[in-house]
């Protein structure tokens, strides 16, 4: 029974996608964020702009609501592009080529991703979990599947991009399902608490 309502805040295709398929299992009736709704993400940190995208879209809408802030942290670039990964140039295709020009002069790759997930009711904070994936940034895009930085980013240990990986590996390894891992029993005991 599909009866509770969850808004997904977020205007991201792809991590909606993702996040359709990490929560088939609940019996959430899955809502999208309204249209042209303009979120300032003003945090400092992914935690408080998760956080602040959760508690504005569920005041909008009136159902609980989950956020995601999440992006790339490259060690050569001090952590960057970090919580200005979306705002780092204005498409996938022109975020890869400003990511792979600034690293060029670098031999250190590495980079990691983190991923803060938010399940807001109104102005309360009822989850909060953060989830990574570490990596190395390759010297050219490689792979076709996911969205985002994916064609570029090697998940350690693995030799493949997220990118060239079907989405069940990805979801296995990845930072929003390390971070769904922690988020899963939480909302399990959220569920059992309003059923009561
Ligand atoms: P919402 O705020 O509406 O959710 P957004 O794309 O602006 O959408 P963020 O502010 O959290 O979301 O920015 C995250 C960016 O980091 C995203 O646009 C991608 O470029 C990148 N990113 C996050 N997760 C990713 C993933 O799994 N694979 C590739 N890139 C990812």
């Amino acid at each position: 029974m599909n009866n509770i309502p969850l808004v997904i805040a977020s205007s991201n295709e792809g991590k909606i996608k993702e996040f359709q398929k990490l929560l088939q299992d609940f019996p959430f009736n899955l809502k999208t964020q309204p249209l042209g709704l303009e979120i300032d993400e003003t945090g400092k940190t992914f935690r408080e702009n998760a956080r602040i995208k959760a508690i504005t879209v569920s005041k909008e809408i009136g159902d609980l609501s989950l956020a995601d802030d999440s992006g790339l942290c490259v060690e050569s670039l001090g952590g960057a592009p970090g919580v200005y990964s979306s705002r780092y140039a204005n498409s996938d295709k022109e975020r890869i080529e400003k990511l792979l020009a600034e690293l060029q002069p670098f031999t250190n790759r590495k980079a990691k991703f983190e991923c803060a997930l938010c399940v807001a009711s109104g102005e309360n904070v009822l989850i909060e979990v953060t989830g990574f994936c570490e990596g190395l940034i390759t010297f050219s895009p490689k792979g076709k599947n996911g969205f985002g930085y994916d064609p570029v980013f090697e998940v350690s240990g693995f030799g493949e991009t997220f990118a060239q990986m079907n989405y069940k590996k990805k979801k296995q390894i990845g930072h929003r399902g390390n971070a769904f891992k922690l988020l899963k029993p939480e909302l399990k005991k959220l569920l059992t608490s309003l059923a009561d």
